[in-house]
């Protein structure tokens, strides 16, 4: 056994409670390196008061890492020219929901439990994404309406577990998105309700009523971690973290002033920007940070960018970003009252350009299809009905699609992580060329809406951009449209 393995684990040094009053489904890092962060700020003015019940829906590793460590773990922030680390230890219980669907469906009906948070990206809203409708052909809804008692989806459990505490005279508890979607409060409520008509639509009413979905935006870029840093977060402490996080310095969360009268959490304490509308800065966060990242992920990662730093060290790369937030994004987002975007574009450029996270392309370039309409689409959408440009946007989803067919430019093979991947090959295969491969890539109603699909303007350039890829590479491409 080497040194590290050696280590004692984390520990809380006292019995703790379980009675939680939060629930959070999706234990992936963000909500570790993020919310957890804001309720830690949270539990430093009022002892305690957040307690949260760590649950995931998929995979069990997370849990087990953290059981082991009473649910402490290590959250280390990374600047340009810093390092911290903090031990996190908001969490007090944990639950893999598969292992147990009776134990998290009580909890989710404990009258104690007001507030129930969500990172679990954008597929688990089961939504069509282009409509933003529940998607009734979803294979865990389907599953879900017929499984009371072992539903599988976060939204069977939220439906369920609203119908226990409707059943019981008990108020239901708010439910706050931390995902990046658009109006995400609005999303989690479209499929909430969705499926609790489809069930009862007294139960659909009563969540309607007394329910509570805030939308949220949230900001702080988290790369999954690598074992190197793993091993290296272990060397520098005194125990053995199996559940370490890295994040950079940057955060911001800003909450829709919505929540049912028993959640009564103190937010602003902790930094949280508490609005009444939260529209703008999701729309600007979405299209100005995410959209500039599935940019560096597709045009990057198909030049052989592992990292976004690499990516926009890369003089190109860089000064296509520049044009594409100048000229094409910029242009559709409207600041929220009291906020410079020019100093947010200025910032999130120098966030990228911290050496110290390294953020995969590979990771950012997942789920592209769930992705891509609120960070990309929207955009593209607004500038054509003003006859503005559309250019350097069709560059990034011209790298999509190719990004699709699963091979780099150095004909590295890879796996593509999308919900449509199979169906991807399939249009791959069959397509003879680059102005059919647009045509069956945009007639994927799911994806782009009937205004971008029946646009002549957005079909010629995406084919003019996808051909010039294709035939001159990447990195040559965006130095004909940045000339
Ligand atoms: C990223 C986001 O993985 C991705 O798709 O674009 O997770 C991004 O890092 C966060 O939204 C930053 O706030």
């Amino acid at each position: 056994m080497n040194e590290i393995n050696q280590k004692p684990i984390l520990s809380r040094d006292y019995s703790y409670q379980k009675d939680v009053n939060v629930i959070h489904l999706g234990l992936g890092a963000f909500f570790r390196a993020f919310t957890c962060d804001y309720f830690q700020r949270m539990n430093k003015f009022a002892t305690n008061s957040i307690r949260v019940m760590g649950v995931c829906l998929r995979t069990p590793d997370k849990i087990r890492a953290l059981e082991r460590q009473d649910g402490l773990f290590t959250a280390f922030e990374k600047g340009a020219h810093q390092l911290s680390s903090q031990v996190f230890d908001c969490i007090y219980d944990l639950v893999f929901a598969p292992d147990n669907p009776h134990y998290l469906l009580e909890a989710l009906a404990r009258p104690r439990v007001n507030l129930v948070t969500l990172t679990v990206t954008e597929k688990a809203y089961c939504l069509i994404p282009s409509s933003r409708e529940l998607d009734l052909n979803n294979p865990d809804i389907i599953y879900d309406l017929k499984h009371p008692t072992t539903p599988r989806s976060a939204i069977g459990f939220l439906v369920y577990g609203l119908n226990l505490r409707r059943q019981r005279g008990i108020p239901p508890f708010t439910c706050l998105s931390c995902d990046n979607l658009p109006s995400n409060g609005k999303a989690l409520s479209n499929a909430v309700l969705g499926f609790a008509n489809r069930l009862d639509p007294k139960l659909g009413e009563w969540i309607l009523n007394f329910g509570a979905f805030p939308s949220s935006m949230v900001d702080r870029i988290v790369p999954s971690i690598s074992n190197e840093e793993v091993n290296y977060i272990s060397t520098l402490t005194s125990y053995r973290d199996m559940a370490p996080v890295v994040h950079e310095s940057y955060s911001l969360w800003v909450i829709e002033n919505q929540f049912t009268i028993e959640a009564k959490f103190d937010f602003k304490k902790a930094g949280v920007k508490v609005v009444s509308d939260v529209g703008l800065f999701e729309h600007l966060k979405l299209r100005c940070l995410n959209g500039t990242h599935s940019a560096l992920a597709y045009l990057g990662f198909l030049s052989g960018f592992k990292t976004v730093f690499e990516a926009v060290s890369n003089p190109i790369l860089e000064s296509f970003l520049d044009y594409l937030w100048k000229n094409e994004i910029v242009p559709t987002v409207i600041a929220p009252p009291d906020f410079e975007i020019s100093d947010y574009v200025q910032e999130l450029l120098d966030r990228y350009k911290n050496p110290n996270i390294k953020h995969l392309t590979k990771q950012i370039a997942m789920d592209g299809s769930e992705k891509l309409p609120q960070r990309i689409l929207g955009t593209i959408e607004d500038n054509l009905k003003l006859g503005r440009s559309i250019e350097l946007s069709c560059e990034v989803i011209g790298a999509w699609i190719r990004y699709t067919r699963g091979e780099d430019e150095a004909c590295n093979k890879f796996d593509v992580m999308d919900p449509k991947a199979n169906q991807f090959l399939e249009i791959h295969n069959s397509a003879r060329n680059s102005k059919e491969l647009v045509d069956s890539f945009i007639n994927l109603e799911d994806i782009f809406c009937l205004s971008l699909r029946t646009n002549d303007v957005f079909k010629s350039m995406l084919e003019k951009a996808l051909a010039r890829q294709i035939e001159i590479g990447t990195l040559k491409s965006l130095k004909e449209v940045i000339r």
